[in-house]
């Protein structure tokens, strides 16, 4: 596997996986492929692509010991994972995979096509798990039961839940991570603790899809995951489509238009901006984040495109005349939250910009495609390629090295 960053994350984080593989697709499709081997190997019985696949590296807190699934009867024997799930980026990270397999042609495109047939059946179990376990009440936002499961660990979005959290028994936060960044960049002890209560709670029903929801003291309905299932169940319609399998297409298409629903749904008529949901208090909630413009990930609405993009492209994010470069901070400079090097509460993150760049062009917006883009690799021309930036210094902050942010470089640059 290649890990996500050398030190700080020693083993196979699942959406960084996806997006790695697409990097790794320009140099070498078989070695793109194998990084799909260990996703893929990791599957549960039950559908789910787990966040985290377990290296042989110690050095790692929270490891497998702390997040207790052996007793969790679908996960794969002999395999080492975590309990929960990440952005369902897969479908649209190995449809990109395949578009550069066969532009290559020869061999390449061969493994490629080879490997998409491969593939399609297991995203199809993915994404019915997804839609089986994390949209019960059918609302079509998908639910996630932590912080960790958006991808983006402690945004603000997230404030409004961990909030009501009260964890009786703090343990013992054998914190790994603060040798290899700042512990001003990272989360507190205070957030660490929450977020070792809910795996606490997973473990006491044994990760069962069914018994979560009853225990557990996070229910977000994650309008960036709703967004990026969309995204990915039109790609694997695509896919479907040309492996012959109509009736997945049309699932996967029912599917996206579900997800986009929901997503489209969530629009705050004041703000222009997505809104997650909050099960456990039965309504939206309102923190303005990067989360918020989840319409241009997945579509659907082209005034409500149109208010987004201009919104993210105008002086409170993008075109806030303090940044460094012309990019979206993961919260407004202008947002009294905002702590410009802290992690997810401010910073720039080059896989958005990625993702962004990505959903732009599959959208028709090659403006703000190539936009991203510029900015994006100069901001990477430092070539420490940094998790994530400072918006106003574009100084590298949290893991250097990291492998999602190589990815974006070498996908753009190839
Ligand atoms: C952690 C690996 C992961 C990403 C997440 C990011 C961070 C890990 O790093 O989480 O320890 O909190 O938030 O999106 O997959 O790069």
């Amino acid at each position: 596997m290649v890990t996500a960053a050398p030190h700080l994350y020693p083993h196979q984080w699942s959406w960084d996986a996806a997006f790695v593989s697409v990097g790794l697709a320009h140099l070498s499709v078989a070695r793109a492929i194998v990084e799909w081997d260990t996703i893929f190997g990791a599957q549960w019985a039950t559908g789910m692509l787990p966040h985290i696949v377990f290296a042989d590296e110690p050095d790692y807190f929270p490891g497998f010991g702390v997040w207790g699934t052996e007793i969790a009867a679908a996960r794969p024997d002999g395999v080492e994972s975590s309990g929960i799930c990440q952005p369902p980026v897969h479908a649209l990270c190995i449809e990109q995979l395949v578009a550069i397999g066969r532009a290559q042609g020869g061999e390449a495109a061969e493994r490629a096509d080879a490997f998409m047939a491969d593939a399609v059946p297991r995203l199809a179990r993915w994404h019915a798990w997804m839609s089986r376990a994390r949209d019960r009440e059918g609302i079509g936002l998908v639910e996630i039961h932590h912080g960790w499961e958006s991808g983006m660990d402690n945004s603000p979005r997230f404030d409004p839940f961990y909030e009501r959290i009260e964890v009786a028994t703090p343990k013992a936060l054998p914190r790994t991570d603060l040798k290899y960044a700042d512990a001003s960049e990272r989360p507190s002890d205070r957030e660490y603790q929450r977020y070792i209560h809910l795996i606490d709670q997973m473990i006491a029903v044994e990760f069962e899809d069914d018994r979560i929801p009853a225990v557990i003291d996070f229910r977000c309905g994650d309008v960036f995951m709703t967004a990026s299932l969309a995204a990915s169940a039109e790609a694997l319609a695509r896919m479907a489509d040309e492996t012959g399998d109509a009736d997945l297409a049309a699932t996967e298409r029912a599917r996206a238009e579900h997800a986009r629903t929901a997503v489209l749904a969530s629009v705050d008529p004041t703000t222009g901006l997505c809104r997650d949901y909050d099960y456990h208090a039965g309504h939206h909630t309102d923190v303005a984040s990067i989360a918020g413009f989840s319409a241009l990930i997945c579509g659907g609405d082209d005034a409500v495109v149109a208010r987004q993009r201009a919104i993210l492209t105008g002086p409170q994010w993008m075109g806030h005349p303090d940044n460094r470069y012309p990019l979206p901070p993961s919260i407004s400079l202008d947002d009294p939250a905002c702590r410009p090097r802290e992690y997810w509460r401010g910073p720039v993150w080059p896989i958005m910009n990625w993702l962004f760049a990505h959903c732009a062009l599959q959208q028709g917006d090659t403006a703000l495609a190539s936009g991203l883009r510029e900015a994006g690799l100069a901001q990477l021309a430092d070539e420490e390629f940094g998790e994530y930036y400072e918006p106003r210094t574009g100084e590298p902050l949290g893991s250097h090295q990291q492998s999602w942010s190589a990815m974006a470089a070498l996908d753009w640059l190839t």
